[in-house]
């Protein structure tokens, strides 16, 4: 069964172990929830140093002081280890996101959420979404849909067509309407690692040469249940293309979310969502807080 990371240390504090079988498992707890193994040993041995005395002898009001300190020290930490940065609309002005990831991270539902989330600040009539996944059947479909239920303007083509084309039609057109917020899908498979890349790469030029940095923001996807996998990702996509900010999805569900540590210690990206379930509000802004009480929820 899927836990969170608190839940698993409150189950840790409540087993009574002796201290150097307790703060071993509580490593490895931390590990498992892809804090990575070199802070993890650091907040393992700051842990053992804040709580010191025998675990075992503690009383359940003693246990419970040291699950509170525990979890004080653990906010304090990770909350220092990982970057949240809202993204923002300049206003008045075509923004443009491009949605990367590898296939099934949710990049085309997260696109949606976005979608839902700015509508607010734009108002049906200046969002629209552009098609760029033309290679896995039914991508396209997939936003046309989006795009109905949410009541917002879609770019397409035909599946297979060049998706630069299809971006570079989106921002003229966005731009002859006045639209501010263009979100860009993009496939997370073509026949090899190689290809996508380059088609990513030419898309990036394309809309490099229409827009100027300050209004272009490349958003990469990473499923938080992928582990430390999304380390090695955010580091191919950035090396490409150069990541501007990350989303982690599948947040719901998994006691993982540790790799955005890695993802800022390693990348120095910040993190602007959290994705926390299918539906168009399972979104969560650049929360500090909101990724801490996930991770730390039951402590
Ligand atoms: N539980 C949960 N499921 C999610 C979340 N985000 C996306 N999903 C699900 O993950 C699956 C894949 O999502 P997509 O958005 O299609 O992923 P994608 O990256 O566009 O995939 P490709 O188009 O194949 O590259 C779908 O079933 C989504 O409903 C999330 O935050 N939580
Ligand atoms: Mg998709």
């Amino acid at each position: 069964m899927l836990r969170t990371l608190g839940e698993k240390l409150k189950e840790l504090f409540r087993s009574g172990q002796d201290a150097p079988e307790f703060f071993e498992n509580l490593e490895d707890t931390l590990i498992e929830a892809d804090v990575g193994p070199v802070v993890s040993a650091q907040l393992a041995a700051e842990l053992k140093a804040e709580l010191k005395t025998g675990l075992k002898e503690e009383a359940r009001a003693r246990e419970e002081k040291s699950r509170e300190r525990a979890g004080a020290l653990l906010r304090r930490r990770l909350g220092g280890l990982v970057r949240f940065e809202p993204l923002e609309l300049e206003a008045g002005r075509l923004n443009i996101f491009l949605l990367l990831g590898v296939n099934g991270a949710g990049k085309t539902t997260t696109l949606a959420k976005l979608a839902h989330y700015y509508k607010n600040q734009t108002g049906e009539k200046g969002i629209v979404l552009a098609a760029g996944d033309t290679f896995r059947a039914g991508a396209i479909d997939q936003l046309l849909l989006h795009g109905k239920r949410l009541g917002l303007r879609v770019v397409s083509q035909a599946p297979g067509a060049d998706p630069g084309a299809v971006i570079f039609d989106a921002i003229e057109s966005a731009r002859s309407r006045g639209e501010k917020l263009l979100l860009a899908d993009t496939a997370g498979r073509l026949q090899n690692k190689a290809n996508l890349i380059r088609e990513l790469q030419k898309i990036d030029k394309i809309i490099r040469s229409k827009t100027e940095p300050a209004l272009y923001k490349k958003i990469l996807v990473i499923d938080a249940s992928t582990g430390q996998n999304g380390l090695s990702q955010a580091q191919v996509f950035h090396e490409a293309v150069g990541v501007d900010s990350v989303v982690l999805t599948k947040f719901d569900g998994t006691s993982r979310g540790g790799i955005l540590i890695a993802i800022s210690r390693e990348l120095g990206l910040p993190v602007s969502f959290l994705g926390t379930g299918e539906d168009m509000t399972s979104l969560i802004p650049g929360g500090k807080d909101a990724w801490l009480d996930s991770l730390l929820e039951g402590l």
